[in-house]
């Protein structure tokens, strides 16, 4: 099939849906030939805006890999296709960063910028995420990369790495540096242990995903940072403690004087626990929205149920759901999942080129 072929089909599917699951939107036939018209001339089609919110909710409850899919219909969504030039993408990244923080009540939000079009794809974020540390492992490229630019920074721990912006393919990134208003960090402490401040820890508070591309009706969005809140075992459980990343039990280990010489004092499964209260007790005490895992398992099950009420299967991948902590002291440890079809749209996809 050619290019104008493929758009066209997964257009036709996503119209359809829409339809289908839009009160009041009526007969999809007027539609489906104003989008036929549109991709013979133009190799694609622009979404309406009800049909781009629709398009980025379905997306985020595709996601087989998210436990948090229970408040997929809230997603906040920003229209903001018009914006192309690098500035201005990063202005409104900070601001997307602003209305998801609101003052620590996190709230999930996605901005959409300009999609690709034939012959002319569209800029993209390099990163992971819109806030990443400098001396965090995972981001030894970006801040490599950032450097090149021109960036001087990244000398103590926990610095917020620019912002790089790549105005096309082939093109040489733009690097912001964060406006400090625009990330809310959040001091780790220990309910009991007071020396636990003085390991000097810290986290962001809005893990805001910008490698992914939105699909969506046969329209890829390179550039739709996406974000909802954290659950604490992402913090505590993974990047403070993977040992290719922060790598922190053994200093949690002695802070707590573990005997660390015998794995069978379960020093590490003790360092993780010490390590997870304090995420909690601290984003708690900063009047930040965080999950914890026993219960962000529980509304995912709600809402297992919920889409099952609608008819609707709920793709899920195991290994991903359960939580790197206490698995089967979890309620999504102890049963399988609707099995995941890679193909589904909506969808975030990783991008290949970042
Ligand atoms: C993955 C939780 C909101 C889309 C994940 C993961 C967790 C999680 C724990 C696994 C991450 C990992 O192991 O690295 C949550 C919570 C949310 C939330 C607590 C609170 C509202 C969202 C939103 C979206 C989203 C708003 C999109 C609109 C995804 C996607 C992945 C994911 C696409 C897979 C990422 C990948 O493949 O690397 N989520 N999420 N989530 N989430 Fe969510
Ligand atoms: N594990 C990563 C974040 C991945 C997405 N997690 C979310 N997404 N909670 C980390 O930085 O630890 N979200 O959109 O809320």
């Amino acid at each position: 099939p050619s290019a104008h072929e493929v758009v066209l089909t997964a257009a036709e599917v996503f119209i359809r849906q829409f339809a289908a699951e839009t009160p009041g939107a009526g007969d999809p036939r007027r539609r489906l030939a104003e989008v036929a018209a549109e991709v013979e001339r133009f190799g694609t089609y622009e979404h309406t805006p009800a049909e781009l919110a629709f398009g980025a909710r379905v997306a985020w409850r595709n996601a087989a890999r998210c436990i948090g899919r229970l408040y997929w219909n809230n997603l906040i969504v920003r229209d903001l296709r018009h914006v192309t030039h690098p500035d201005d993408i990063a202005g409104e990244c900070f601001e997307h960063l602003r209305i998801a923080t609101n003052g620590g009540r996190i709230r999930p939000v996605i901005s959409v910028f300009a999609p690709d079009r034939p012959g002319r794809p569209a800029a993209t974020l390099l990163g992971e995420q819109l806030v990443r540390y400098a001396d965090d492992p995972r981001s030894t490229r970006r801040a490599a990369l950032a450097r090149d630019l021109g960036w001087k920074g990244g000398e103590t721990p926990f610095e917020v790495l620019p912002l790089l912006v790549r105005p096309g393919p082939g093109r040489t990134p733009e690097f912001y540096e964060v406006p400090e208003d625009a990330v809310l960090e959040v001091p780790l402490t220990h309910p009991r242990h007071p020396g636990f401040a003085d390991l000097g820890l810290r986290w962001y508070s809005v893990p805001a995903v910008s490698d992914m591309s939105l699909e969506i009706g046969g329209v890829t969005y390179p550039a739709a940072p996406f974000n909802g809140w954290y659950m604490g075992t992402e913090i505590g459980s993974r990047n403070l403690a993977d040992t290719n990343r922060y790598n922190l039990l053994p200093a949690v280990a002695e802070l707590f004087g573990l005997d660390t010489r015998d794995e069978r004092t379960l020093w590490r499964d003790r360092a993780l626990v010490e390590l997870n209260l304090a995420v909690l007790h601290s984003y708690d005490r900063a009047g930040v929205s965080m999950a914890d895992h026993h219960t962000e398992s529980r509304r995912f099950l709600a809402h297992v149920d919920r889409e099952k009420r609608h008819g609707r299967p709920v793709p899920a991948d195991w290994s991903w759901i359960v939580p790197p902590l206490s698995g089967g002291a979890t309620a999504v440890f102890h049963r399988y999942y609707d099995p995941v079809d890679p193909d589904q749209r909506p969808a975030f996809v990783h991008r290949t080129t970042s």
